[in-house]
Order: C-alpha cells, then sequence, then structure tokens
C-alpha cells in the first residue's frame, strides 16, 4: 500500500512512528513543511524535517520532541561568548552537524531534496522524506508589539515570543512561487491513501498546501484523504496551534479544522473520544468522522491511531 502523509514536526513525526508500526509494508511517502526553516549562523536549519528524520532514525530528543538526544551545547555556548546570537534557538552540537552537511550541499548546488535524501541515508528513518518544495518559503508571522505592526520569523514567533501575542497573519512567505519538489505529485498521484497527521493546521500542513499544485493534486487524486485532529477538547494537544488558527479565523476545535480543510480536500476525519459530540458538525460538513483516542502517549497508541485513520480511509472507500 503506498501512503502519502502530509507532515510538520513533533505530532506529525511521532503520528510517522505509528504509522509505521502499524503498516510495516506499506510504501510510506512524507511530504515534510520546509516553512519552519531557518538561517542561522550561516546554515540552514530544517526544523521539521530533521524532526521526521530524528524521530524515525532513532536520534530524537524524546522529551523534547526535537533536537538530538544526548546533545551538548559547546558551540552555542561559545558563540555567545562572542556575542554571536540568537541565543533563544537551542542549536546543540550534534544537531549542528546535520545544517553543517546541509548547507555545504546546498553551496555545491544540490537541491534540498537530495541533500534530505542524503542525510537520510545516514538516518534510515524507513519513510521516503521529501521536502514540499526545493524552493526557499519561510512562514514569517505578523505582530503587533508595542503599538507596532511587524512580521516575525515563524521560529522568533515561537521559540522566542513562545506565541505570547496574537498572530495577526500568518504569510508563507514565497509559497506563491515555490514549486513542489521532485516526486511529490507523483508521490499524490500513486498514492492509495493520504494522511493528514495531527500536526499544525495552519504553519505545518496548510503551508504544505500552500505551494501551488499541490492542495489541487491531493483534492484531485481520487483516493481516501483522511486526518486526525491535532485539537483535543478545544485545545491543541501540543504547541500553540489555537494561536495560529486565530489569525486564520478558525475556532479551536476538532470540527472547526476538519471544516477548515474542507470536504473539497478532506473525506474523513478522526477526532478524540472527548470530542464525539462534534462527530454530527463533522459528517455535516461532507467529512466521514469517528471519535477514537488520539493522545499519542506512547508508538502503540499512535499506531492505533494510525489503524483507525486506516480503516476510515477503507470506510471513504466503500461509501
Ligand atoms: N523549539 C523550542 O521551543 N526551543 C528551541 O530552542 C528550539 C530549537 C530547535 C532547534 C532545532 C530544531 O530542529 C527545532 C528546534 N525547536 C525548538 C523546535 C522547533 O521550533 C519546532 O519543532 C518547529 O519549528 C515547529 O514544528
Amino acid at each position: 500500500m503506498r501512503i502519502v502523509v502530509l507532515a510538520g514536526g513533533i505530532g506529525g513525526a511521532r503520528f510517522l512512528r505509528g504509522l509505521k508500526r502499524a503498516a510495516p509494508d506499506a510504501d510510506i511517502t512524507v511530504i515534510g513543511n520546509t516553512g519552519d526553516d531557518i538561517h542561522l549562523f550561516g546554515l540552514k536549519v530544517c526544523p521539521d524535517l530533521d524532526t521526521v528524520m530524528y524521530t524515525l532514525g532513532g536520534g530524537i530528543d524524546e522529551e523534547q520532541g526535537w533536537g538530538r538526544a544526548d546533545e551538548t551545547f559547546h558551540l552555542k555556548e561559545e558563540l555567545a561568548a562572542y556575542g554571536v546570537g540568537p541565543e533563544w534557538f537551542g542549536l546543540g552540537d550534534r544537531d549542528f552537524a546535520t545544517h553543517i552537511v546541509r548547507t555545504q550541499m546546498i553551496s555545491a548546488g544540490y537541491p534540498l531534496s537530495a541533500v534530505t535524501q542524503a542525510l537520510c541515508d545516514r538516518w534510515k528513518p524507513g519513510v521516503r522524506l521529501v521536502p514540499m518544495t526545493d524552493d526557499r518559503v519561510e512562514t514569517h508571522v505578523a505582530v503587533e508589539i508595542d503599538g507596532e505592526r511587524k512580521a516575525v520569523h515563524f521560529q522568533e514567533y515561537w521559540v522566542k515570543l513562545r506565541a505570547s501575542v496574537p498572530a495577526e497573519a500568518v504569510v508563507p512567505v514565497g509559497a506563491e512561487q515555490a514549486k513542489p519538489a521532485p516526486g511529490v505529485l507523483e508521490a499524490i498521484a500513486e498514492a492509495d491513501v493520504i494522511l493528514f497527521p495531527p500536526s499544525n493546521p495552519v504553519v505545518s500542513v496548510g503551508t504544505i498546501l500552500a505551494v501551488p499544485g499541490i492542495r489541487e493534486a491531493i483534492a484531485d487524486a481520487g483516493v481516501p484523504v483522511v486526518g486526525l485532529s491535532p485539537i483535543v477538547g478545544d485545545a491543541p494537544v501540543r504547541g500553540m496551534a489555537d494561536k495560529v488558527l486565530a489569525a486564520v479565523g478558525v475556532e479551536a476545535t476538532a470540527a472547526a479544522v476538519a471544516e477548515h480543510y474542507g470536504s473539497g480536500l478532506l473525506d474523513g476525519w478522526l477526532v478524540d473520544t472527548v470530542d464525539a459530540d462534534s462527530v454530527t458538525r463533522v459528517k455535516a460538513a461532507g467529512i466521514l468522522c469517528r471519535a477514537v483516542p488520539l493522545m499519542m502517549t506512547d508508538v502503540e497508541a499512535a499506531a492505533q491511531m494510525a489503524r483507525e485513520a486506516l480503516a476510515l480511509a477503507d470506510e471513504v472507500r466503500t461509501s
């Protein structure tokens, strides 16, 4: 079975670990969000690609959900000693190697998709990890601080500001000019099922869908598209998805996110059991819906969610 998954960071990566267990013989292609990418110290950092690669490759800091396990920060400390910032983004020594290799290959002319493949040759994530595009897209967030409106890089909003100020707008800068990376449209066209994991619907899945051609390819794929709600009980399971949902005028509920994706894109939607009362509303939007446990407390819980998503895809296929 060929499965395509649109993934952001931590939630997407943890879901994928469950999906691999639930469908060990499946051919899984992950279309990774690159809107979170940031250039620091002359290096290109790809947080969502790295989170998927490290999580599935066994190198992730499990408790944090990002960055490397057994990390040290000598380089970060030395940079700070020179007064070289920013200090608010925690890049560890082991993680720096990934960004150095990536930047070196990009400088040599390799596209991000080839670089990602090379990095995955080491990590062997067990999926094909493809960036949504090889072109530069960086999500910026419009905020108002001390009466002054400005756009800050997503990472500054997310990590430095901890999303403490309302996001007035979220803009994937460069998305309009971006082209799907090689293999993205092909994977969608050949997929038997397409999954939206519990990643951020605005800055992760939403950013991938903002690359011209990807949303249309999924809508026209003619195979079940099934998503899992990142919102449980009117609050994001992790992260601050509610902050960016507000920016696009979407209430932080499982049903509202399904409606936001729309029945033109989404055929099925899983909500958590605490949101069972929203199943009717989602079905009324023309999207099949089931209430199942959606807390990824461990790999087996994530695997059970994946099984439920694939079962709902079967129901979509036969409905
Ligand atoms: N998140 C934080 O909250 N604080 C950090 O210092 C931080 C550093 C960091 C370094 C590399 C990396 O790949 C991810 C990092 N993240 C950090 C997480 C990152 O902001 C998020 O995982 C994604 O951008 C959102 O999905």
